[in-house]
């Protein structure tokens, strides 16, 4: 286990939990204590972490960091499985499964949903891809993170859903901020209104479904509940309260402008869901 930060340890102890031999690694050795007093080995280099046994997890900041850390040791990749869990762009995963290949490793991105103290529970989920052997090679160790969702032999597969299920949660983070924002305004606390919108949020959370199938169908306009002229009008009012009370709308200025535009274009009589063919058509 190289990376010891709040997700790598975490991953760690889940492993050492389950029964399994882990050696670890850290830039910064200190954190290694921990994971040491609870059981684990302790590499006093990089290349000892990666010869010490045959599944390799890199759990870094960035993709430079996982460079930084395997460039000069490559040599004793020959071999072995390397899982990469960090978080990387597609593009990063195919240039590092091609890097590993080329060293002789095994390799698959991970994409963990969870935050570290869900790791090793029911709620933690992590989607990998790449190649098949190393998901079989390391099943074993990868069940000790959460329930293990493979997506295919594409490298990238994974990487490029985690930023899309990660871009879908900032943008809830961001208007339930903005929610909050909002009501401070009238003496409204955060702990009085969060039970209510998490029951709202929680009931709108379906909407993905039915939305999916108007995206793929390319039909935004048949039996549409709540026409888009309506909802950009809506959207006007939002934009308004936030101004009157001195809330900084700009989290919620883009999607309004996206609304407005698109009735303009005259598709006020369709679903939001058209909003979809503006996104990949424009680029602000
Ligand atoms: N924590 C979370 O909630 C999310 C959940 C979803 C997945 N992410 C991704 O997991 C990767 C690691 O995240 P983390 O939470 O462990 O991050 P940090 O606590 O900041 O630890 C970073 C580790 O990376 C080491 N490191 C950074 N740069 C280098 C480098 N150039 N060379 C060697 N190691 C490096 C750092 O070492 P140190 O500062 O302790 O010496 C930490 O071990 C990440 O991709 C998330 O997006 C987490």
């Amino acid at each position: 286990m190289l990376g010891l930060g709040a997700m790598g340890s975490a991953l760690a102890t889940a492993l050492i939990d389950a029964g399994h031999a882990v050696t670890v690694w850290n830039r910064t050795p200190a954190k290694t204590a921990p994971l040491v007093a609870r059981g684990a080995a302790r590499a006093g280099d990089i290349d000892e972490a990666l010869r010490a046994g045959q599944v390799i997890v890199t759990c870094l900041l960035d993709h430079t960091a996982v460079h930084d850390v395997l460039d000069d040791h490559a040599g004793a990749l020959a071999g072995r499985t390397l899982v990469n869990v960090t978080n990387t762009t597609p593009e990063g995963s195919a240039e590092l499964a091609s890097w590993a290949a080329c060293h002789g490793a095994e390799f698959l991105d991970g994409g963990i949903m969870a935050v570290p103290p869900q790791i090793g529970t029911p709620s933690a989920f992590v989607i990998y891809s790449g190649s098949e052997q190393a998901l079989e090679t390391a099943r074993p160790a990868l069940e000790a993170f959460g329930d293990v969702r493979y997506l295919g032999s594409d490298p990238s597969l994974a990487a490029l859903q985690d930023l899309a299920l990660l871009s879908g949660m900032y943008g809830m983070l961001g208007g339930i901020l903005h929610a909050f924002a909002l009501v401070r305004t009238g003496g409204i606390t955060a702990r009085e209104f969060a039970p209510v919108l998490r029951e709202w949020l929680t009931s709108m959370a379906a909407w993905a479904d039915s939305a999916a199938g108007r995206i793929d169908d390319g039909d935004h306009a048949g039996d549409v509940v709540s026409p888009l002229a309506m909802q950009a009008a809506a959207y006007d009012a939002f934009l308004t309260v936030a101004r009157d009370r001195g809330v900084n709308p700009l989290l919620l200025e883009p999607l309004g402008q996206l609304l407005r535009r698109r009735t303009d274009d005259g598709h006020g009589h369709e679903d939001i869901t058209g909003v979809i063919d503006d996104l990949t058509t424009t680029t602000t």
